[in-house]
């Protein structure tokens, strides 16, 4: 029997379940993006926030165009449930707060409608650092910010609210980008601007755009996953997620108009999250793609497997201790010994099944703010980073194809671009192009001699047998 609100009765009495009455609630939030991590992360923070006699704040969910989690919550009443594992043990929790799950591409009036709702406060938003349509040089790229964007629907949404009187929107950035309401913001703008819309300077007005550190681990849920959960509840629930016990959520407090009593459940409500978000993207993030890249050409399929091998312990040790956490200025209350530490032992966890793959996806997009802000502030201050530079060497290797036989081709928005370079140049001429005076990344690090020249060292140990032209042609 499936999960839904008629099979409730059926789910396991171990589960716990939200007490607050689901029915006659508003949806408040419109969420785009609702994979497994909203759903482990901002929507249990609502569910619980509901859950403490906040009312009106349901989520409608919108993918921008899979219909894969509209076919696992839809016929599920929005309802799914979240399983925190940990050596300790399992742990399982229903989420209510999840209303509907649209499909942009296939309802766009739903979404722009649901937007445009006088019930809705806030559209939050976790599209992956690819969903924001950058060009590298940080600027909105017209030729991804089309029609299926998240852009065009937030228009379209806004333009509605404009026309009818009502008030502006909170739009809440949750995706691991430096400054991401800032970016956000300063996007959304340059497309209004574009459209000619006239819309710019009431958004600028009458919305607001917080910044938000989020953090929680959630690997890609898979069938074996499924299994376990049936098994343990009673229901086969086919939008499942799992996670860590762990969760943060540091949230700029600059909303536009009303929001759920996040801080009640734990989330920190500051000024500033700067020094948050940076420890978090430099350590946690980079120390996650460090493992990821170096995991993958040691053998290692899953984080926790990767964290116990001696030498790239060694390499994320130092990563997040001397290099990123040398390299930005923390907030008085944040210790980040104390931080590296607990980052290890999550990594640790070994009942996470958290997949080096998952994490090695995107690197273009992930590089910048994990590793390439700590190269330059360490530069700055006239030091370097052996660490990342080994990660960036292991990268490149990546990108080169060295591990495709055993995990497939890239899975990068600039693979081919990026897999061309080594069909054209050798080492030198491939790290030149990445890291010299016109990287492809858009900086924020130019890479001085002696650095690039490690990054050659390291790549010519591994030398690859697919580097060859022909076979990447
Ligand atoms: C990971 C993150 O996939 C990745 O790139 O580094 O998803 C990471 O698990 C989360 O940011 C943890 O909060």
């Amino acid at each position: 029997m499936r999960l839904s609100s008629v099979s409730l009765p059926h789910l396991g009495p171990e589960v716990e379940r939200p007490g607050y009455d689901r029915e006659g609630q508003f949806a408040g939030i419109v969420h785009f993006g609702i994979g497994a991590f909203h759903r482990a992360h901002q929507a249990w923070y609502t569910d619980r926030a509901m859950e403490l006699g906040d009312r009106n704040w349901a989520i409608t969910g919108v993918s921008l165009r899979s219909a894969a989690v509209a076919a696992q919550l839809n016929p599920q009443d929005g309802l799914y449930t979240l399983t925190e594992r940990s050596s300790a043990g399992n742990h399982t929790r229903l989420i209510a707060a999840v209303k509907t799950v649209l499909v942009a591409s296939d309802a766009p009036h739903s979404v722009v409608s649901a937007l445009a709702s006088p019930n809705t406060h806030i559209a939050s938003f976790t599209v992956t650092e690819k969903g924001y349509c950058r060009a590298a040089d940080g600027s909105l790229d017209l030729a991804l910010a089309g029609p299926g964007s998240i852009y065009h629907f937030l228009a379209e949404g806004l333009r509605q609210r404009h026309d009818a009187g009502l008030s502006g929107l909170t739009l809440l950035s949750c995706d691991n980008l430096t400054d991401n309401g800032g970016q956000f913001a300063r996007l959304m703008r340059e497309y209004l601007d574009r459209q000619d819309s006239g819309l710019g300077k009431w958004f600028e007005a009458e919305c607001s755009c917080p910044s938000t550190m989020v953090d929680r681990i959630v690997p890609a849920t898979t069938d074996a996953d499924r299994m376990q959960v049936a098994a343990e509840t009673g229901l086969d629930d086919f939008g499942a997620v799992m996670t860590e016990p762990f969760s943060q959520w540091v949230i700029e407090d600059r909303f536009a108009g009303p929001r759920p009593a996040w801080e009640r459940v734990g989330a920190q409500l500051v000024t500033d999250v700067t020094p948050y978000e940076t420890a978090k993207l430099r350590m946690l993030n980079g120390a996650h793609s460090a493992l990821a890249y170096l995991g993958l050409e040691r053998g290692h399929t899953y984080v926790h497997e990767a964290v116990a091998d001696p030498t790239l312990r060694a390499i994320i040790d130092r990563l997040m201790r001397e290099e990123a956490a040398a390299s930005f200025v923390a907030a008085p209350q944040q210790n980040l010994t104390v931080y590296a530490d607990e980052l290890l032992a999550r990594f640790a966890n070994p009942a996470l099944d958290h997949r080096l793959i998952q994490i090695a996806m995107d690197g273009s997009q992930k590089v910048p703010q994990r590793w390439l802000a700590t190269l330059a502030g360490r530069q700055a201050a006239g030091a370097r980073c052996p660490a990342i530079l080994s990660a960036l060497a292991a990268w490149l290797r990546h990108l080169r194809g060295d591990n495709a036989a055993k995990w497939g081709p890239v899975d990068d928005p600039r693979a081919n671009e990026l897999r061309q370079l080594w069909v054209k140049n050798d080492s030198a001429g491939v790290v030149d192009a990445m890291f010299g005076q016109l990287g492809l990344l858009g900086g924020p690090w130019i890479a001085a001699k002696a650095d690039r020249a490690m990054i050659c060292a390291e790549l010519s140990h591994f030398p690859s047998t697919k580097a060859e032209p022909d076979a990447l042609a």
